[in-house]
């Protein structure tokens, strides 16, 4: 286990006001601290009712302590947690005074990386302790959940194994060259590099969608002035959250709204009707607009389908990746075009609704998560983070290198299966360096 030296603490309850505030404190100077704070070191794992000493013994606040000692503790070291009133000024002095016995205040997620560091969490755990805390719906709650318990890890450990094997009987080969051994079977290794291939397929086919689950999904609203934005943004938020008028450049500023669709938290951004204006506020509104759509997972498209005009000015192909655009045939209450998937003439697809009444918007939805690439596998999903994602893809493509080196060249076949292991290792922290760690524990909240 490694130890640290210094001793951390931090709030563990939100800045503000609240029933109860906490203080937590890890490291080696957690008794001393306490018997300071507290007079003794409270039973381990045991509520204890103390008053909170300042330092000429006065009482500064009267709480619970919470003494864990380690390494049965959330960090592995000894911990201490005092449960306070939850006023700002309360937990400064608590927070003045501990770090007056000599504890530091603790960075963004100091403390789950001292659990990774003692070997508490794996590195995928530990990002699935702020994914859990971040989340934004239940079903990304829940997906963060398994990956705390482990589910990942244990997929990821699972085929580190399966390459880990096939890499040993590889290298035996190599090493008994000279000798009079069974020389390594084409067909064997073969059937070997199928099963791992299948195995991390699965896994990326897991993680991917969950990967949209983790973050969210941007999507803005771009079209003319007037064609609906407005009116489509309040549908699918299922509120009057953005102005809605028949004067056309009506929306000047980005108006968000966060929907949950299917589990899946979507940012939904309306934004000012794109045309040529003199109008200093709208040009800047169109800038903004135009910004916007450059950094959209996807930009719903919407046409105004009951004025000939508005279609025949978009019958060009968007710049762009085909996927990050939808079609919207909006005004079809005026139309006629019947609600639901729609076709363009020139075999471009879409979907037909009327913003104002809502009719076609649950199949616009489901357009929305098919363009993202969402599928809902409800429990089959794995909270995964782009570079999780970017580490499996590596690993898929030294497996496919590997692949090419069966029965030519066991050297770099074994090669390329050490290089996929050490992918994989990546994810659950086996291998990191220090810049990864400062990256990801530093988009975690204080206190934890
Ligand atoms: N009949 C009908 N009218 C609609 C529909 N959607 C929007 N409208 C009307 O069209 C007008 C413009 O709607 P908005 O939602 O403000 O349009 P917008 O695209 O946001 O317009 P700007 O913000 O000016 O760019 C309003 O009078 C809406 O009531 C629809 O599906 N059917
Ligand atoms: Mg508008």
């Amino acid at each position: 286990m490694t130890q640290l030296l210094d001793t951390i603490t931090a709030r563990a309850t939100p800045p503000g006001t609240g029933g109860i505030g906490i203080v937590r404190v890890s490291g080696p100077q957690v008794r001393a601290i306490a018997r300071s704070v507290l007079g003794s070191v409270p039973r381990p794992r045991q509520a204890t009712v103390s008053p909170f000493l300042d330092g000429t013994g006065d009482p500064l606040d009267y709480g619970l302590a919470f003494f864990y000692k380690a390494p049965a503790s959330y960090t592995g070291e000894d911990v201490l947690e005092l449960h306070g009133h939850g006023g700002v000024i309360v937990i400064d002095q608590m927070l003045a005074r501990v770090t007056a016995l000599g504890a530091r205040l603790a960075r963004p997620g100091e403390f789950t990386e001292r659990a990774f560091l003692n070997g508490k969490l794996d590195l995928a755990q530990a990002e699935a302790v702020a994914d859990l805390i971040d989340s934004q719906t239940t079903a990304a709650a829940r997906c963060a959940l398994r990956s705390l318990k482990g589910e990942f890890s244990q997929q990821i450990g699972c085929l580190s194994k399966i390459i880990g094997e096939f890499r040993m009987y590889v290298e035996a080969n190599i090493d008994f060259s000279d000798e009079p051994v069974v020389p390594l079977e084409s067909a064997q290794a073969q059937e070997r590099m199928e099963k791992a291939k299948a195995q991390l397929s699965k896994l990326l086919d897991r993680a991917r969608p969950g990967a949209l689950l983790a973050r969210g999904a941007s999507v803005v609203l771009s079209g003319a002035p007037n064609v609906g934005k407005s009116s489509l943004l309040n549908a699918l938020a299922r509120m009057e959250r953005a102005i809605v008028s028949a004067i056309p450049g009506t929306t000047r500023d980005l108006i968000e709204a966060t929907v949950d669709i299917d589990g899946l938290a979507v940012c939904l951004t309306d934004t000012a009707g794109l045309r040529n204006s003199v109008d200093e506020i709208e040009v800047e509104g169109v800038r903004r607009a135009s910004a916007a759509i450059e950094t959209a997972d996807l930009v719903l498209e919407l046409i105004d389908d009951s004025d000939p005009m508005d279609l025949a000015n978009r019958v060009e192909p968007q710049a762009g990746d085909e996927r990050a655009h939808l079609f919207v045939f909006n005004k079809c209450d005026l139309s006629g075009r019947p609600f639901g998937p729609a076709k363009m003439g020139d075999g471009r697809s879409g979907v037909a609704i009327c913003a104002t009444t809502g009719q076609g918007i649950a199949s616009l939805e489901q357009a929305i998560k098919i363009r993202l690439g969402y599928v809902d596998k409800g429990e089959d999903l794995i909270m995964a983070r782009r570079r999780h994602l970017d580490a499996l893809e590596r690993a898929m493509d030294h497996l496919n290198k590997a692949q090419d080196h069966i029965g030519i060249a066991l050297e770099l076949l074994a090669e390329e299966l050490r290089l996929v292991q050490q992918a994989l290792g990546e994810i659950t922290g086996e291998v990191t360096v220090d810049d990864l760690l400062g990256e990801i524990f530093s988009t975690f909240c204080i206190g934890k």
